[in-house]
């Protein structure tokens, strides 16, 4: 089903006039209301009078992840604050969380889009969809919501955890959809059998899946394992949150809504945007957002933009599934991880060294992650009950910073291997 034609089949030619209106829109309201993008543009001795259409576009300048944390909590609204009706937050990269804004207009937008991602899905008003994303601050839970509330589908707000819970809800109202990670979604199949759920009464027949990277081969693992569609849906936080792109049942790249972000992708080493068609870093302008526009956000996911008509009718462009990144951006069981955030946990704690290894592995489906870390000489100790001490105390640092669970090891001084070069820190053994 396609929730807005109007929009969503418009004519390439249609489409630039129409982006190029609301850029200049938002480019005037960015330099009025917000002092930091007014500084930048200067910077780059540039006025609102300078962006006519939407080839102006690379005479901006980029914003990064650090301009939201260097205006922590809300120095990039660019509207009052009573204005703004909620606020989201996702990891930072060290000890400042990315805190977005939405005004009314803002939530009803991302509505919008979230209803045409699930009318990309085929998940329609008869239908009974179970959101296991988070519910609270992480945009997935209350993003799906509001969308499926708008598409007029019965949402089952399970949140997240509670995997037996999650199973019965499934087979007692007859869920027809399912909204969660895909990993999560491998747990689930992976449970029914535990708790004695079978296929045979399960309604399910399709997923939303989306907030970490998946492959796919991992599709094709989950479509089997449940006997379902699984449809990639992506966003971001600092764009809206779930609903910036989605696959439509032909599954060949997610399309981007965009009259409300326009995409690009560039060189992530030089800037500059590559060829049409070449893979390279993904950012967005927002151009209709109120609470926090933001202009050329570089999101550091790399993939590569489609603009071949798709069979399903849309004409917005399509882009590729996004598996790798341009930073050391980890996702473990859909919290964003930052190296630099643990890095600043032990940097604050005496007893140990900023010298760690993190491992990641998917132990029965699940993400989990071992901090190994060296301890300072001076508190190295050979009494067991010390240790002990000491690495539930790093646990509990860490857990608190990441939001997600981690085991701690400790290593002797020195005993981490050093590095000439970039320290091998991440060791990913996922096979995704
Ligand atoms: O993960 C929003 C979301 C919620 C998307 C639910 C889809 C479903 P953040 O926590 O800000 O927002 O994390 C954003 O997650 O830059 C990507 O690296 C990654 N990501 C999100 N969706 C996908 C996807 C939400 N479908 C970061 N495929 C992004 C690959 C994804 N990576």
């Amino acid at each position: 089903m396609i929730w807005n034609k109007a929009m969503e089949c418009m004519s390439r030619d249609d489409m630039r006039a129409y982006q190029s209106e609301k850029l200049r829109d938002v480019v005037e309201r960015v330099y009025h209301n917000v002092p930091a993008y007014r500084s930048k543009m200067q910077a780059a001795k540039l006025g609102p009078e300078d962006i006519r259409t939407i080839d102006d576009i690379i005479k901006l300048p980029f914003t990064v992840k650090t301009d939201l944390r260097d205006n922590y909590p809300f120095g990039l609204f660019a509207v009052p604050q009573r204005e703004i009706v909620r606020i989201h937050a996702s990891s930072g990269t060290t000890g400042k969380a990315t805190v977005v804004g939405y005004t009314r207009k803002d939530i009803a937008i991302w509505a919008e889009v979230v209803a045409r991602s699930l009318g990309c899905a085929d998940v329609g008003p008869d239908d009974i969809i179970q959101v296991a994303y988070g519910y609270g601050l992480f945009t997935g839970g209350l993003g799906l919501h509001y969308g499926a509330e708008k598409m007029g589908a019965s949402v089952v707000p399970a949140s997240s955890g509670n995997t037996k819970r999650q199973l019965q809800l499934m087979e007692d109202f007859g869920v027809t959809a399912l909204a969660c990670t895909p990993s999560y979604s491998l747990f689930l199949a992976e449970s029914m059998k535990e708790y004695g759920v079978k296929r045979s009464n399960l309604k399910l027949k399709v997923g939303i899946f989306g907030a970490e990277p998946w492959s796919e081969h991992m599709r094709t693992a989950i479509e089997e394992s449940l006997g379902i569609n699984a449809i990639d849906i992506y966003g971001l936080s600092e764009i809206m949150g779930p609903g910036v792109s989605c696959d439509c049942m032909f599954k060949c790249g997610m399309h981007v809504f965009e009259d409300h972000f326009i995409p690009e992708i560039i060189d992530p080493e030089t800037l500059q945007p590559v060829k049409p068609g070449d893979k390279g870093e993904l950012v967005f302008t927002t151009i209709t957002k109120e609470g926090l526009p933001l202009i050329r956000y570089r999101t550091r996911d790399l993939t590569r933009l489609l603009y071949e008509p798709c069979r399903c009718g849309r004409t917005l462009v399509r882009m590729e599934k996004c598996l790798g990144r341009s930073d050391d951006m980890l996702i473990i069981r859909g919290v964003n991880v930052f190296p630099s955030q643990i890095e600043t946990v032990l940097l604050n704690m005496s007893e140990t060294k900023p010298h760690y290894q993190l491992i990641v592995e998917r132990e029965h489906l699940l993400d989990t992650l071992t901090l190994v870390v060296e301890v300072d000489e001076q508190f190295f100790s050979d009494e067991i009950r010390k240790l002990e001490a000491l690495s539930e105390k790093i646990r509990k640092n860490v857990e608190s910073t990441l939001g997600v669970a981690v085991k701690v090891k400790l290593a002797e001084p020195k005993s981490l291997e050093r590095s000439e070069g970039k320290a091998k820190r991440i060791i990913d053994k996922r096979n995704i």
